[in-house]
């Protein structure tokens, strides 16, 4: 065999089965272009892309000013360390910071590695201006919470999948439902070494899961009343895929510490981002926190230009008006299959429908099978969820095109 090349999806699903660690279970699809929302398999074939890689593809497959900024960044300088200083990251910071309103950033690469960055300085900040008495912090997170896979991280996720022999896991957190304000105040009563209420505005891998109106805004007042950082994982929800610039807009709400990852980068690189104000920031000093790759100029020009494309062609305004249209779509597809599909919610271009599965036993799989024989990518989720994030470029006739597609399938399932 040439190990060079892949000719065929078969080849490329085998290799990946026999040489690559089994920790994904792939719809059988083998992508090898993308261009602003589709792709293509390797036998060509063109789909509609509506996962947008967990919506780190906001912007669109490969957006041309971003993969500028990528080609004409790494003809001059790719990585420094965080030893000396790039003449781009500083950059980065400012226009990170001026746009959603905090003193200062921390890039980082991951998702996860941003929110253990918050989770540290969450927990540095409670012990030097809350006063909480050494290894006493605790964060509180909610049930079905979903913010990556390292060690410490996993120690307060809800879901067996992640967690389950992974053990030892890690003390200092609390888990409450989502959506409780009251249990939030309870478990902020009873313990005064709380320094963090770690949250998603909407939550993502639970399956689009929407609060109520105002959760957010009462959780931030609970928050200041006991004096505990409101940390916001924004990671998925953020960067106009909710219709807003970030979903806590949708609460009024500014996050004492901002979590950021995926589209920051418009899917280019790992580009993650924590912001805070000076009074939370500047706790972490000099050689307490970093990694090798974060803040590299690469990261630094590529942010920058995926935020700009965000601004400059109007997807939040965009992601707000086509999830409109998505959502009122699947209602009336409601109207027709109940006994099939029995839900739609979401927030902009971030929606999921519930799938009941049928009585020989079809699921949500064998409908995202056939959503991509028909020519768009979906992925179904908890057996009976089906996310629907496609990039916020999309037209509005390219969505009704791609609704078509969804109520084709629905109808005929
Ligand atoms: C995978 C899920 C989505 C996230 C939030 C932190 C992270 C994520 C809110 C960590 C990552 C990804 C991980 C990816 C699948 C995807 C996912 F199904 F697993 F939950 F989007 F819904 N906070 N979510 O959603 O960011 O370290 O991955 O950069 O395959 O694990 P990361």
């Amino acid at each position: 065999m040439n190990t060079q090349t892949i000719t065929s999806s078969q080849q490329a699903i085998d290799t990946e089965h026999k040489y690559g660690a089994h920790n994904y279970h792939p719809l059988p699809v083998v992508l090898n272009r993308g261009e602003g929302v589709y792709l293509w398999d390797v036998e060509g074939k063109r789909y509609y892309d509506f996962l947008s890689a967990y919506s780190a593809v906001n912007q669109g497959h490969c957006h041309p000013k971003i993969v500028g900024a990528l080609t004409d960044q790494a003809q001059q300088l790719t990585l420094t360390s965080r030893a000396f200083y790039n003449d781009k990251l500083g950059l980065a910071e400012k226009y990170i910071c001026e746009l959603f309103g905090y003193d200062k950033s921390l890039y980082m690469n991951s998702g996860a590695e941003a929110v253990e960055t918050a989770i540290k300085l969450a927990r540095k900040w409670g012990y030097m201006k809350k006063g909480i008495a050494p290894h006493n912090a605790e964060i509180i997170v909610v049930e079905h919470n979903f913010h990556g896979r390292t060690t410490g991280i996993i120690s307060f996720s809800t879901d067996p999948d992640s967690t389950k022999g992974f053990g030892p896991y890690m003390p200092g957190y609390k888990v409450i439902p989502y959506n409780d304000v009251e249990a939030l105040e309870r478990a902020l009563k009873e313990n005064p070494n709380v320094c963090g209420f770690l949250v998603e505005p909407i939550q993502g891998e639970a399956g689009v899961v929407v609060p109520d109106e105002g959760y957010l805004a009462k959780a931030q007042a609970l928050c200041k009343e006991y004096d505990v950082l409101l940390m916001a994982d924004e990671i998925q929800t953020g960067i106009g895929r909710t219709g807003k610039l970030l979903a806590s807009y949708y609460d009024d709400v500014k996050a004492d510490i901002l979590i950021l990852g995926k589209a920051l980068s418009g899917g280019v690189l790992p580009v993650s981002c924590v912001l805070a104000n000076d009074d939370i920031m500047l706790c972490i000093q000099p050689g307490e926190h970093g990694s090798t790759f974060g803040g590299n100029p690469l990261a630094a020009m590529v942010a920058i230009a995926a935020l700009e494309v965000i601004r400059e062609e109007n997807l939040t305004e965009n992601a707000n008006r086509l999830g409109e249209v998505f959502r009122e779509r699947m209602r009336r597809l409601i109207e027709k299959r109940p006994e099939l599909v029995t839900l739609v919610r979401g927030r902009g271009l971030l929606n999921a429908i519930i799938i009941k599965p049928t009585e020989d036993g079809r699921t949500a799989w064998d409908v995202c099978v056939e959503l991509k024989d028909k020519g768009l990518l979906a992925k179904p989720t908890h057996g009976d969820i089906i996310r629907f994030a496609p990039p916020l470029v999309m037209t509005e006739d390219q969505l009704h095109e791609c609704c078509d597609i969804i109520e084709e399938v629905i109808m005929g399932f």
